[in-house]
């Protein structure tokens, strides 16, 4: 209910929280209707996830021409990308040059944590409380990232060690040295077999603590070279049309047949090509390999014996394999040379299903079956991820409800977009949305010029306040839940469900239906009238 006392001025019109890719672009495009903005960033610069990973090799395994803002076409034609998949240092550079280019660091507070955001009831506004300032806000915008806190397992002993850790989400900016040291590194997904192979390049001794196995594909990273580029240039608008309609936000389709219905040959031949090109689309090599498990265990089957091919110790080879998922099923990892690694005598695969970690002492890590001296030890061990972000400020709607508890047992919202009990607050590529299954620049576009257009929407109509609908709420969770059920993806333990989590409940989070579809549906909603909310 709004009350008919006449509220203070806001301090600004929207609150816009990270100032990674999403918030940027929320910012460009609420300034861009008229509204006034601030954002507030913990990190000292733009860039969000490319601000904070910079671990050797960390590199996008998205297409850089993909991988990039569509919304202006001058800033996609004066832009050139060097590299098939940007490098973190390339990314991070774009994103500083978008923030130049269209002024939008006066509006971003830089060093600033979030700490607090309160609706109230009586005016239909934010109260915003960082470590700096407090503000109002008619909105409160959550570009806070599906990876961006940090997990580090509490291992007992962790604060004993003498020697240096660092987190792959947090690497220093200078670096760190490796050269001629003993280096551990904890975790073998994206992060650890990104980064294992160049750690193994300086270090004078790598141990690879694995406790499960993750299929990787080759990268397949190549220079762009100027015909490609002009070629790309050339054909923008069809390329993003392409990547809008697509399953994951980028312009490709799986192949024509499905997996059985391929004769044997040309099955593997699909499969090789895949290979020889490189990232994660082959895990989309053909359409049912993550719904159908027969299908999935042909795909196994071809990186199964890629990687026995490549590791010459047979035995180091099986525990590079995994037992425990179907391919594709956790986010497949992109690599630049991972297995091949395994080869050199200066890595060694400390199979923690063997053998667990115990502890952490002065000199090392110490494992049920012997210790490991080390001068560096790094965590590439994941994110409280889609959720974490959004945990850590205390978000408080209707009745003074905190959002943490009213997701304890698994976020629940419509469309990923709204929350009910949450009015005037909106999440970008949250929970309920493709998100981290899809594009995620693409991906945080069509949130923010959704959100944007809602906005507008309801200024024209001299309303207050929009508010996601506890029917449609329950309908949307059912939908993600059936289609995320009709796939293999709720096999795998991965933070998609949250299990690297302790205590975190086993909910499958993002939106699998999609990404064209999901933006066809969020565009049915508004054109309806915002229908499964409720506009005031
Ligand atoms: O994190 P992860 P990540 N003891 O959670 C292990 C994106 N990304 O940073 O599986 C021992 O995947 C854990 O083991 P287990 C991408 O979407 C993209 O690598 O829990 N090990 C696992 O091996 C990716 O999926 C890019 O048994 C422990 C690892 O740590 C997402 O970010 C690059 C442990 C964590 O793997 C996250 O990737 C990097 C413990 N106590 C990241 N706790 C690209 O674009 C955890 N582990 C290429």
């Amino acid at each position: 209910m709004v009350t008919t006392r006449t509220p203070a001025e806001p301090t600004v019109d929207v609150v816009v929280v990270g100032a990674g890719f999403a918030g940027l672009y929320a910012l460009y495009r609420f300034r861009a209707q008229g509204l006034s903005v601030r954002v507030y960033e913990a990190g000292s610069d733009v860039g969000g996830t490319w601000y904070w990973n910079r671990y050797p090799g960390a590199r996008c395994d998205v297409e850089s021409v993909d991988y990039s803002y569509s919304f202006s076409e001058d800033l996609q034609q004066e832009w050139d990308w060097t590299e098939k998949y940007a490098s973190q240092p390339e990314i991070l550079s774009y994103v500083r040059h978008v923030a130049d280019r269209f002024d939008l660091r006066r509006d971003i507070r830089f060093d600033t944590r979030v700490l607090t955001a309160h609706l109230d009831e009586d005016t239909m506004r934010w109260t915003v409380e960082s470590d700096r300032e407090t503000v109002t806000a008619r909105y409160c915008v959550f570009a806070t990232g599906a990876l961006s806190t940090a997990m580090t397992p509490n291992i007992p002993g962790l604060e004993l060690f003498a020697g240096e850790t660092h987190h792959t989400g947090h690497w220093p900016h200078g670096g760190v040295e490796l050269e001629g040291r003993r280096v551990g590194v904890i975790g073998t997904g994206s992060s650890g077999i990104q980064s294992i192979p160049i750690v193994a390049e300086q270090a004078d001794h790598v141990f690879v603590f694995q406790r499960s196995a993750n299929y990787s594909v080759p990268a397949g990273n190549t220079a762009i070279d100027p015909e490609t580029r002009t070629r790309v240039k050339a054909t923008y608008a069809e390329r993003r049309r392409l990547s809008r309609e697509s399953g994951g936000g980028s312009p490709y389709n799986a192949y024509p047949t499905k997996t059985m219905d391929t004769p044997p040959d040309e099955r593997r031949a699909a499969f090789e090509a895949r290979w020889q090109l490189g990232g994660v689309l082959f895990s989309k090599t053909f359409p049912d390999q993550t719904i159908d498990p027969v299908a999935n265990d042909e795909a196994k089957a071809f990186v199964e014996a890629k990687i026995r091919e490549i590791v010459e110790n047979q035995e180091v080879a099986e525990r590079l394999i995994p037992k425990d998922h179907p391919i594709g099923t956790k986010r497949i990892c992109t690599d630049s040379d991972y297995y091949r690694t395994f080869n050199k005598d200066n890595v060694t695969l400390v199979d923690l299903r063997d053998a667990p970690i115990d502890s952490i002492d002065a000199n090392g890590v110490l494992t049920t079956a012997g210790r490991y001296d080390l001068d560096v030890l790094i965590f590439a061990t994941g994110f409280d991820a889609m959720t974490g972000s959004l945990d850590r400020i205390d978000i408080r709607g209707r009745g003074a409800v905190a959002l943490k508890n009213r997701w304890a047992d698994g976020p629940r919202s419509y469309l990923g977009l709204g929350v009910d009990g949450f009015p005037n607050m909106f999440i970008v590529t949250g929970p309920g949305s493709p998100s981290v299954l899809a594009n995620m620049v693409l991906g945080a576009e069509q949130h923010v010029d959704w959100i944007a257009d809602c906005l507008a929407y309801l200024d024209e109509h001299g309303c207050v306040a929009i508010e996601a609908m506890p029917r449609a709420v329950d309908d949307w969770v059912a939908e993600c839940n059936e289609r995320a059920a009709a796939t293999l993806f709720p096999i795998a333990n991965s933070w998609y469900l949250g299990t690297n989590i302790p205590g975190k409940p086993r909910v499958f989070m993002p939106f699998i239906g999609g990404f064209g579809v999901y933006g066809s549906i969020c565009a049915e909603v508004a054109t309806a009238g915002y229908k499964g909310f409720r506009v005031i």
